[in-house]
């Protein structure tokens, strides 16, 4: 008997986590082979025009080429018309072999609706990945795994894996605002994507990815390693929630996440001086507080120092002004940056460290666009909440945008 897994995705691209799943699977489920099908068609997924078959199964190639007994197949490309996982699972039947279908989690939940559910659980055992952690899940898929035990005599495994939770929607828009793929894709797929210049997206705004790469040059040799690190966290998570959010603004948003705290490290005359000069407003509570005063002045440098001027767009001078206590009425921009500063992955403080799981563990890339700017306003409005307390715990003043912010993105919830 032949234990054949069976790996099927849209692959657009294939990042770590994908290769992380495979790697779990054929241990996990004892596998003597795993085949790899890019999807042609997919059903349940509408993919863009430029999310070529050929790129994805070259890429998949690439990305799985290290994975023990895997292979990747071009089979369901080759087919006209739908990837209909039950098809791909007739076509490998055979008296020698078990199959076994590996599913994520929100397929899984509705395998009973795909096409001839019953068919499915009669020709392969199936292996369930959970991504996350997420109780609510957890219930759902225990409720399922009975009901199709029930109903189909489904044989049904649960695999654990701690993967990357990263939906391929938003490297898509690391890719288009130019991020760093490092983290997050195989060096060959990198490769791959700029090679073919894959995934690139028009952006708003005069900002070139060649000024951002200079700037971030210039923080790393002017800013502390933790304060470096920090921007950059800002600006990897401003990618992945503009990915989602805002598409046309990437470049904008790298250029607020990396600007949002320049003058945080200059002394408190300094940056008074800056922001003095350049005529921006700032508030007396922000004069006096060394926490808050970062915001005005780096605003300040943007929209008066020569150096900055590629960079001195009003909606990348909002997003910096207003990264620390918010305001009223924030624009995506600003709510985008507001909530990167705060749940970047270098912040290990318990309550960011919670936001950060709770915002993407809801899966935001499975949202459709309001839900998702419904999403960011919430998690806006818990930010604020969090830091209002953290303040009162601290017996310090809360400025009154941050008030404002609060219960503006409380109400338009
Ligand atoms: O510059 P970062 O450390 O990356 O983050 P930030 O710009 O959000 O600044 C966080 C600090 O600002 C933190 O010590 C809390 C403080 N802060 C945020 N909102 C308020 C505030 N301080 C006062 N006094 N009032 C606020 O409304
Ligand atoms: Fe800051
Ligand atoms: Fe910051």
């Amino acid at each position: 008997m032949e234990r054949l897994g069976i790996y099927g995705g849209t692959f657009a691209p294939p990042h770590n986590g994908h290769v992380a799943a495979a790697r779990a699977f054929v241990e996990d489920a004892r596998l003597d082979r795993l085949l790899i099908f890019p999807a042609g068609i997919p059903p349940h997924k509408q993919i863009a025009a430029d999310d070529d078959p050929a790129h994805r199964l070259a890429m998949a190639r690439i990305a799985f080429a290290d994975v023990p007994r895997a292979e990747v197949s071009d089979w369901e490309i080759r087919q006209s018309g739908r990837s209909y996982t039950v098809l791909t699972l007739e076509h490998l039947a055979a008296p020698d072999r078990e199959l076994v279908l590996l599913t994520g989690t929100d397929m899984f939940l509705t395998l009973d609706q795909w096409y001839r559910p019953a068919d499915i659980f009669r020709l392969a055992e199936i292996c369930c990945i959970r991504r996350e952690a997420d109780a609510e899940k957890s219930a759902q898929i225990e409720k399922k795994f009975s009901e199709y035990w029930e109903l189909f005599g489904a044989r049904v495994r649960l695999l654990e894996e701690d993967a990357l939770v990263l939906s391929s929607s938003e490297l898509r828009g690391i890719v288009a605002g130019g991020g760093d793929l490092a983290p997050y894709l195989p060096n060959g797929v990198a490769d791959y994507i700029a090679a073919h210049r894959l995934y690139r997206a028009a952006q708003n705004g005069s900002i070139t990815p060649a000024d951002l790469d200079a700037l971030k040059d210039r923080l790393a040799a002017e800013q502390s390693p933790a304060r470096f690190a920090h921007t950059c966290g800002v600006e990897q998570t401003a990618l992945r929630i503009g990915a989602l959010c805002a598409p046309g603004e990437l470049y904008r948003l790298r250029a607020a996440a990396l600007l949002h705290d320049a003058t945080k490290e200059y002394p408190c005359e300094k940056q008074l001086k800056i922001a003095a000069e350049s005529g921006i407003i700032v508030f007396d509570c922000e004069k006096t507080s060394s926490a808050l005063l970062h915001a005005a002045s780096a605003a300040a440098l943007i929209g008066s120092d020569p150096a900055y001027s590629a960079f001195a767009d009003p909606a990348v001078i909002d997003a910096v002004r207003w990264h620390t206590t918010g305001r009223e009425g924030m624009s995506v921009l600003e709510q985008i940056i507001f909530l990167a500063d705060y749940i970047e992955p270098t912040r290990t403080h318990a309550a960011c460290a919670a936001l950060r799981e709770q915002f993407w563990a809801a899966d935001p890339a499975a949202m459709d666009e309001d839900a998702r700017f419904a999403h960011l306003r919430r998690f806006v409005c818990l930010e604020a909440e969090q830091t209002i307390r953290h303040l009162l715990d601290r017996g310090a003043p809360i400025a009154e945008n941050t008030l404002r912010a609060r219960n503006w993105a409380l109400a338009s919830n």
